[in-house]
């Protein structure tokens, strides 16, 4: 049985490629939902009606397990899943496993969280790290311009450069420890970040922790894949343009077919 891996579009797909690297033995089924992408500007109502729509696909499809690859998504939308399908099918999101990471690291005492607004504004990172830590200091900013500008294509450049200095040199992110890129997009500028703090903060690589506590959890659900099997990973979307299929190579590392796909209509 696949994995089942969504997100608001291809961002997604750094999670996905971190999954492939820890279990390069589970099959693959990511769906890009590029047709309403951003969610980022997107009502909590939408992105929760989309997300349930995804999920259903991914049921049908025969997933053992699906990760909200998106933290927009998984901001909003996660409660929802758990609640209409959870008994079926285990949900993982992307925030949780950052948290507990955070958390479980005792050394951060202020940390920065970036995202979409829709994130930034449900205030779940800075709701969830207090929860385990009530000391922890969280200051999050939202930085909308910057998952649509890696996805086409600015990113180790002058204009990407002055976008990134722009966002972080606001007064919130000043003396922190650690800072959560929490956006699938943002593991593509993290170099960029990390020399803009000189590497004196821990830039969190979101897509690897989350793909090391999916294999966790896999283990825990004893559904992990042991054998060896030809299988082909698909990858979906709602809306495909060549564009997207050239950007696939940026966030996944290889091209891949994408394939459309009408999940709304029956
Ligand atoms: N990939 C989405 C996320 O992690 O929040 C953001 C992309 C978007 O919808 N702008």
């Amino acid at each position: 049985q696949p994995i089942g891996i969504f997100d608001s579009g291809i961002g997604g797909l750094t999670v996905a490629n971190a999954i492939r690297k820890v279990l390069p033995k589970e099959k693959i089924i990511y769906f890009g939902d590029t047709g309403h992408m951003p969610y980022g500007d997107k009502s909590p109502d939408a992105i929760r009606y989309y997300s349930l729509k995804i999920g259903k696909f991914l049921e049908e499809k025969g997933c053992k397990v699906i990760v909200i690859a998106c933290n927009t998504a998984s901001s909003l939308a996660y409660d929802d899943l758990v609640q209409f399908m959870g008994d079926r099918i285990p949900i993982l999101n992307v925030i949780d496993p950052v948290v507990h990471y955070v958390t479980d690291d005792m050394q951060y005492q202020k940390i920065g969280v970036i995202g979409t607004k829709a994130t930034i504004s449900s205030d779940v990172y800075a709701r969830k790290l207090k929860e385990r830590n009530l000391g922890l200091q969280v200051n999050s900013l939202a930085t909308p311009l910057l998952a649509p500008m890696i996805e086409e294509g600015f990113f180790e450049n002058n204009i990407s450069h002055t976008v990134i200095e722009s966002y972080l040199s606001s007064p919130q992110l000043q003396n922190i420890d650690a800072l959560i890129l929490a956006c699938t997009h943002y593991p593509l500028i993290k170099r960029e970040i990390e020399s803009f703090f000189n590497n004196q903060v821990d830039i969190l690589n979101t897509a690897s922790i989350v793909a090391d506590d999916v294999k966790l959890q896999l283990e825990k659900l004893q559904l992990l894949n042991n054998q060896s099997l030809d299988y082909k990973d698909e990858f979906y979307v709602s809306f495909k343009t060549p564009s997207f299929e050239c950007s696939t190579k940026i966030f996944f590392g290889d091209q891949i077919e994408l394939i459309q796909k009408n999940i709304w209509v029956k």
